[in-house]
């Protein structure tokens, strides 16, 4: 095991023929900046603080409800899926965590497995439970319901699951637990839709009594699917009244796919953050539904708005801030090696334009209801290309100027290929 899987010289060759291009494009844009009043390397490093978590299964290629087409040389275990995580961080440096799913991920050394992560510069980010689907060795079924099961011992069954979710994550050094349910129905009348709440509520007060005291508990809502009628927790006043009622260490995770199209998201984060209850997000873009896309590829817009927001809550922080970053995509077309290289770069540089952003002039036009200067202001930190910020950053920790033309002449999918046995086909999912 090496903490660089990629040839650190390879890197360091590319970077050498790509600096003196990206040293002028980073001055001149820092001169630009500099006429704003905003000191560049200040932003670069604001960037180098940055950092979105990776989920685990977003290593592997993902699929639809119809195929799965799987990619030679994909990983088939934790232990591969953290390799090809450090190749992210690697050439990318703003993803340093990983966030596992269970039991997807389960080891029998977890000691180990954290060590294993520390040895590739990786920690492990939020733990994510899975009662939406039933495994080979389990005695209830979640076919209609985990933690809002009417079944006393299948709601029992999903407790007992989250907290040992809990314990795992104590052992790597998690401090972060992500629920989401498939829970929900698809047919009128088949279940009392507040009755439901009640249970999935109280179910779920018994999870978070097992948090330890620096624990966050965080509930991740979804309109639909894999209910069609009916879910759960559907939106986020169903995941903000779950957790209001849960308590001050249980938070909502807003995924950004898990809307309806069109709705506001921004809003939904400043109103989420005024509660005291935004506790992290799933990143990805949509265009239909809960696609799974690759962030910012459909609408980066949206995503930049969403960090205005997040800028705001950080300068005015309520009832604490601190969210965690994690992306949550399914690539089903591209090597997800290179699609989270991708993402990630594309949420840093939302992240680094809402930076930018006039914080003064914004909130003075707010003030004088100037509407068109409130707008160009906001617009004139999204059109500024941020790219030689990130690429330089990238290079002084040691990441790679040009992330995709060093993956790709590294091979190491092609020699992954040779190394990895063959992944069956089959359904993904979803
Ligand atoms: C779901 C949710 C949730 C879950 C994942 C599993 O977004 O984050 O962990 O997909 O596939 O749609
Ligand atoms: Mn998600
Ligand atoms: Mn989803």
């Amino acid at each position: 095991m090496t903490g660089s899987p990629i040839s650190i010289d390879l890197v360091s060759q590319s970077n050498a023929s790509a600096s003196e291009v990206l040293e002028d494009e980073y001055a001149a844009l820092g001169r630009k900046l500099e006429r704003r009043g905003i000191a560049i390397d200040a932003i670069k490093d604001r960037v180098k603080d940055f950092g979105v978590a990776v989920p685990s299964w977003g290593a592997g290629r993902g699929g639809t409800r119809f195929a799965k087409f799987p990619l030679a040389g994909e990983p088939t275990n934790i232990h591969e899926k953290l390799e090809d995580c450090a190749v992210i961080h690697q050439l990318g440096k703003s993803t340093p965590g990983v966030s596992p799913h269970f039991p997807w991920d389960c080891v029998d050394d977890y000691a180990g497995l954290r060590e294993e992560a520390a040895a590739y510069d990786l920690v492990f980010d939020a733990v994510n439970s899975n009662t939406f689907q039933d495994q080979p060795d389990q005695v209830q079924t979640y076919a209609t319901g985990s933690l809002s099961s009417t079944v006393e011992a299948t709601r029992q069954q999903a407790i007992e699951h989250n907290i040992d979710c809990i314990e795992i994550g104590k052992k790597i050094g998690s401090k972060r637990l992500t629920v989401w349910v498939g829970d929900g129905t698809n047919f009128p009348g088949q279940q009392d839709l507040g009755r439901s709440l009640d249970r999935y509520i109280d179910a779920t007060s018994h999870v978070y009594d097992a948090l330890p005291a620096d624990w966050t508990m965080m509930l991740e809502h979804k309109m639909f699917e894999p209910a069609f009628y009916s879910s759960v927790i559907a939106d986020w006043g169903s995941s903000l009244m779950a957790a209001q009622e849960l308590g001050d260490q249980c938070k909502c995770l807003v995924d950004l796919g898990h809307h309806a199209p069109n709705v506001n998201i921004e809003q939904i984060v400043a109103r989420l953050h005024r509660a005291g209850k935004l506790g992290g997000f799933h990143f990805n873009d949509s265009k239909y539904g809960d696609d799974d896309l690759d962030s910012g590829s459909i609408n980066p817009h949206q995503l930049f708005l969403v960090f205005n927001e997040l800028i705001e809550a950080e300068r005015n922080p309520r009832e604490g801030f601190d969210p965690s970053y994690m992306i949550d995509q399914s690539h089903n077309v591209t090597d997800p090696i290179e699609s989270m290289l991708s993402s990630a770069e594309t949420i840093a540089g939302c992240f680094a334009r809402a930076v930018i952003v006039d914080r003064e002039a914004l909130s003075a036009a707010q003030n004088d209801n100037d509407v068109m200067l409130a707008f160009r202001t906001l617009r004139a930190a999204y059109d500024t290309d941020v790219g030689p910020i990130l690429a330089k950053a990238r290079e002084e920790q040691g990441g790679a100027i040009d992330w995709l033309g060093v993956y790709r002449a590294s091979k190491y999918r092609e020699r992954k290929a040779q190394e990895r046995k063959a992944v069956g086909l089959g359904a993904g999912i979803v």
